[in-house]
């Protein structure tokens, strides 16, 4: 017996989609790094070694589920039964309250023929507008800022090496040395040849600890600080007016914008010292490269799309996107936040990245599907709205790929809101918090198991590939929407084959701003990745976006003046801190996954909430105490970590566990519909 090859693939966590080897056919299954991928040069952090236990987990669920009434459990049953019960569940809610009675809630783990094809399925086979996704939840802001300014939404124009070639780097709301542990040896290359980084968080993270210069500013205040800094620019003679007057418009507006944004009224309103400001903004106007780079501190917000504007503003006013080694870049969260945002999963978007009310866009992309354009429903509401009115407009919710009883925001609502549905369908290999309240579960397939790709952070279209067949019993996402779609009698329009599924998306793509018509598997594997657009086979893809032009109509960068606005909850009497949420290095997301690797829960065994030491002491409560925060919607239960970290003012939670987002707000910004979870006001008290 000669010794198993094992096949090259991608981590199934964060959108750095590290490569990874897994031995085929095996089970147990067994991974290693693939030392040559190009981004992550055999770098995994400690999630993506774990990813292969998950594969063989006891806990996983490996037959259909369904109960007979809501307070009855979960019980096994055949394929037949589940799908037929779905299939009466979604016939009963048409006919009584309309097509758009149905939704699809879709993620942005799903690869991009997945993604695709859950849009489709709404569309086709429902012909319902009821459907959006997490990524609602994640890149929202960024890339509402990013068509306006640019005219596309590619998070990183350009390749991931870049990074350790700028001089300067300014990373705001960002924390790569937890979120994406492996790409920090770009920025450790960068560093080591002398550049400066400047990262901006009210948390002194371990991405912040490294850095030249931390500006720590309250939360919620990054769109006044940009401006502040904008300001600086404009005072200081740091604008680059050559670069300003050739690729961009609309600069004067924001030029008198930023003149009410005096340091002094900045330090104000952020907490952030003047100097420090001085000294940043030093940094990046005089740097013969530089980069802004937001993540979801910045962007998580009820202002997230202006505030992701403002640091557009400043890096064009620097005359940075499009030069070398420089540019304002986001970074993408979820293993296809990139991908999932483009082929149709969104409320109002069709493949390609095309829109969903657009005419020649319906007309395209009805005839690669063979329908009536006039057949395709019109955008739906976007994630949190659909939640929030369930059992009220949709009655029947498929959910593929995320966990939203513990992820979305108001948790508490949201699960009365699951709760008021006819019927829930969760597609999961676990009983997450969600799929655990549903009416029928149904177990797929795992990275591992299936073939398909996905896009990461920098907008290279990447390869998962099988290594292994699922379970005995376990199909794939796109075998459960083909057997759905043909019990609902539009079968005909489905394919379940993840390459047949691709070459349509192609097909639909192309000329859509996200296109992919030249990307084939055979080219993925012979480039290690191809950079889209690529709109023909012998294209050579685009590694780098915006060098000679943007891409709006007349090729230039759109400026936008955007004003400070306080988060919707400021501290008061009753509230007096401001509670912000993210990520801990060893969880990932809800923790649907990660909770349930025991190697990952003896490092991080539970919620916890970091505290200044001058809280703490205010509290009476000392480490690894509980202590219980409560915001105006709900209380949860933390055990206390105390650190100087943190701002005095400000607490954080992660949100890996049931509980934090009890407390959040569900303020939307009025263009992306992103939620604000990273500001809202809430009280810290100790348990007796
Ligand atoms: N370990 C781990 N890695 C992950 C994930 C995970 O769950 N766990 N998830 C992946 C996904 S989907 C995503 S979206 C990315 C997210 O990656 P990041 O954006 O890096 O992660 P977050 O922790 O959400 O937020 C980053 C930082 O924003 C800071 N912050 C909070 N409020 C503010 C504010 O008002 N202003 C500023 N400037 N900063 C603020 C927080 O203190 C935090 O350090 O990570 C990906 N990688
Ligand atoms: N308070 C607070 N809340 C947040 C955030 C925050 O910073 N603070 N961040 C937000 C962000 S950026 C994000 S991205 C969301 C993420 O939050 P969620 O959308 O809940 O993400 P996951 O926990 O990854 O949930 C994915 C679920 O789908 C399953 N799954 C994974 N891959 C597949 C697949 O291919 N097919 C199927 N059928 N199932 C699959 C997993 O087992 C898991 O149960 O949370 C948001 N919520
Ligand atoms: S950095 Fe992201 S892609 Fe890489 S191993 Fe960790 S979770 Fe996986
Ligand atoms: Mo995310």
């Amino acid at each position: 017996m000669g010794r198993p090859v094992p096949t090259a693939t991608h981590c199934p966590y964060c959108s750095f989609q590290c490569g990874i080897r897994v031995v085929a056919g095996n089970r147990p299954a067994v991974l290693t790094p693939w030392e040559d991928f190009p981004t992550n040069r055999g770098g995994l952090c400690g999630k993506g070694w774990r990813a292969a236990e998950l594969l063989d987990h006891p806990e996983r669920i490996l037959v259909p589920l369904v109960r007979s009434h809501r307070d009855a459990p979960l019980r096994p049953t055949s394929w037949d039964d589940a799908l037929d019960r779905i299939v009466v569940a979604v016939r009963r809610s048409q006919l009584r309250y309309g097509p758009d009675s149905v939704g699809c809630f879709g993620g942005g783990g799903l690869t991009n023929e997945k993604a695709y094809q859950l849009g489709k399925f709404a569309r086709v086979a429902l012909r319902s507008a009821s459907i959006d996704y997490n990524g609602r939840f994640c890149m929202s802001s960024a890339a509402a800022a990013a068509n306006k300014a640019f005219g596309i939404d590619r998070g990183m124009p350009f390749p991931v090496q870049d990074i350790a070639k700028a001089d300067v780097i300014m990373l705001v709301g960002s924390n790569p040395a937890e979120t994406m542990p492996p790409v920090m040896q770009w920025f450790d290359e960068g560093r080591a040849a002398g550049a400066r980084h400047i990262v901006v968080d009210p948390r002194a993270t371990p991405t912040a600890l490294g850095s030249a210069l931390h500006l720590q500013p309250v939360p919620g205040t990054d769109l006044a600080l940009a401006n502040g800094l904008l300001h600086l620019a404009v005072r200081e003679g740091l604008v680059d007016e050559e670069y300003v007057a050739t690729r961009t418009a609309g600069f004067e507006a924001v030029r008198r914008t930023v003149r009410a944004y005096w340091p002094d009224r900045v330090e104000r309103i952020t907490g952030v010292p003047t100097a420090a400001m001085r000294e940043a903004v030093r940094l990046l106007g005089e740097a013969s490269s530089a980069m802004v780079l937001t993540a979801r501190g910045a962007e998580q917000h009820s202002n997230g799309t202006d505030t992701v504007l403002a640091f557009v503003n400043l890096a064009l006013a620097l005359g940075l996107p499009g030069r070398p080694h420089s540019g304002y870049a986001t970074v993408t969260g979820q293993g296809n936040g990139q991908g999932g945002r483009e082929h149709g999963q969104k409320a109002d978007q069709l493949p390609g990245y095309r829109g969903l009310d657009d005419p020649a866009a319906r007309a395209h992309v009805a005839a690669v599907w063979g329908v009536d354009p006039g057949e395709l429903p019109g955008p739906g509401r976007s994630a949190y709205e659909m939640l929030d009115r369930l059992g009220v407009d949709v009655r029947v919710l498929l959910v593929m790929a995320s966990n939203i009883a513990v992820s979305a925001p108001r948790s508490d609502h949201v699960g009365k809101r699951l709760g008021a549905l006819d019927f829930l369908v969760v597609s999961d290999f676990f009983l997450s918090e969600t799929a655990a309240r549903a009416d029928v579960v149904l177990p797929t397939a795992q990275w591992a198991e299936e073939d398909g790709t996905v896009t990461n952070f920098e907008g290279r279209v990447l390869r998962r590939r099988r290594a292994l067949p699922p379970p005995d019993g376990v199909w794939t996402d796109l075998e459960i929407l083909r057997a759905l779609a043909d019990r609902l009698g539009r079968g005909r329009y489905f394919a379940d084959d993840p390459r047949t599924v691709f070459d349509e998306l192609r097909r639909a793509s192309a000329g859509g701003p996200a296109d992919y018509a030249g990307i084939t598997y055979e080219r993925i594997d012979a480039e290690q990745g191809v950079f889209w657009p690529c709109p023909a086979e012998d294209h050579p893809g685009t590694p780098r976006l915006f060098t000679e032009r943007f891409a709006t109509p007349d090729g230039r960068a759109r400026f936008h003046p955007v004003e400070h606005k306080e988060p919707r909850e400021v501290p008061d009497h009753e509230f007096p801190y401001r509670l912000t949420t993210g990520r801990s290095l060893q969880h990932y997301q809800s923790g649907a996954q990660t909770r349930r690797v025991p190697a990952l829960m003896a490092i991080e065994p539970d919620a916890y909430v970091e505290l200044h030491p001058t809280v703490a002491r205010r509290v009476g409560v000392s480490a690894n105490e509980l202590v219980r925060l409560r915001t105006r919607r709900g209380t949860a239960v933390f055990r206390a970590r105390i650190t100087e970290n943190i701002r005095p003012d400000t607490v954080f939670v992660p949100f890996h566990w049931v509980g934090a987002n009890a407390l959040t707000n569900p303020e939307l910004d009025p263009r992306s519909r992103m939620p604000e979870f990273k500001a809202c006001a809430v009280s810290v008290s100790r348990i007796d």
